[in-house]
């Protein structure tokens, strides 16, 4: 053979051999490595891998080492970052539509919720963060948040007077604090902790799983059931990471994300029972609220200035209201 077909044929034969390189994706994450989530957020990246024969790999980030929420929402929107599990609280600062989620009693209760977003109505969140760079895969449940303090029980909307408690990123829940009486402040959620230790707050919101898992009951021995904010959250991907897709991984990954939420919702069930058994069994006092409609009638004017400034989503929000 002559010296061109001999150099064509080792050029082709290295073609053939040379192993297809692998997308390697990172997934970021908030929380530790046993939460509902990040075994959902495992599962996803193992079926990922398993399914596309190594031509994706993704790896998944536990513990927010690669950041805090809002700046990761940034990374996957560049990304950055290939793939997460938002809360839709921080995401109403970059996605408008995303506020209506962060609205007070937004939804009658949790079924409620997920009705609404496996259907057209998660379809319109999904079309609104899809606008901005993300593409919502599925939605995973994360309960319903209530108040937690280090000072007393709340009882009446009159016993958050004066407390100061920190919010997610997003200023609706000043407003909503506000509302109370008392005192909101916006902070990283690794940031807590501390702030609960050294008095730079007297409490904090969330649900079951993360009151326990970040060791805030450790400090803050008053959990309060106001269920005030009902909030799903996505495992989203980047758009660039979706558009480089071939349409068979698409449905890989789509697949994936989908069984990952039925992993998730599955293991929050168990996991808000264990969280809240495990704080009482703490010495964490937990207690009713004497009325819960004292906490949405004092949180109402948060929907009438948000409306004001949103008029194009009243639509959204009625429409979840008439979700049966
Ligand atoms: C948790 C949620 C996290 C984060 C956190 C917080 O319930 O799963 O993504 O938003 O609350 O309060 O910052």
């Amino acid at each position: 053979m002559t010296f061109t077909k001999f150099a064509l044929s080792c050029a082709l034969a290295t073609l053939v051999a040379a192993p297809t390189v692998a997308e390697q994706w990172r997934g970021w994450n908030i929380h530790p490595k046993d939460y509902p989530n990040s075994v959902a957020l495992e599962g996803f990246a193992k079926e990922v891998a398993d399914k596309t024969e190594g031509r994706i790999e993704p790896e998944v980030y536990h513990n927010g080492v690669l950041g805090d929420q809002p700046d990761a929402i940034e990374q996957v929107r560049n990304g950055g970052l290939d793939f997460a599990n938002f809360n839709m609280g921080p995401m109403g600062q970059i996605v408008a539509a995303t506020n209506v989620l962060s609205l007070p009693f937004i939804f009658r209760d949790v079924d409620h919720m997920h009705t609404a977003m496996d259907g057209d109505i998660g379809r319109r969140f999904s079309d609104a963060l899809e606008a901005e760079g993300l593409v919502a895969l599925s939605w995973f449940d994360s309960g319903s948040r209530s108040f937690y303090n280090t000072k007393h029980p709340i009882k009446t909307p009159a016993d958050v007077k004066g407390l100061k408690f920190r919010v997610m990123n997003n200023d609706l829940y000043v407003n909503m604090v506000d509302q109370l009486g008392g005192n909101a402040t916006p902070m990283a959620y690794g940031e807590v902790y501390q702030s609960l230790k050294t008095g730079v707050i007297d409490g904090a919101e969330n649900n079951y799983p993360s009151f326990e898992s970040s060791n805030h009951y450790e400090v803050a021995k008053y959990y309060s059931i106001t269920n005030h904010l009902i909030m799903p959250e996505c495992l989203c991907i980047s758009t660039a990471s979706w558009d480089a897709l071939s349409d068979e991984d698409k449905a890989i990954v789509k697949a994936a994300a989908v069984n990952a939420a039925q992993e998730q919702r599955a293991l929050w069930a168990e996991r808000e029972k264990a969280s809240r058994a495990k704080v009482e069994a703490a010495g964490v006092s937990v207690n009713e609220v004497s009325d819960p409609k004292a906490f949405q009638a004092a949180m109402a004017p948060v929907y009438e200035g948000f409306i004001t400034a949103n008029p194009d989503l009243e639509a959204l929000i009625k429409d979840i209201q008439a979700t049966k």
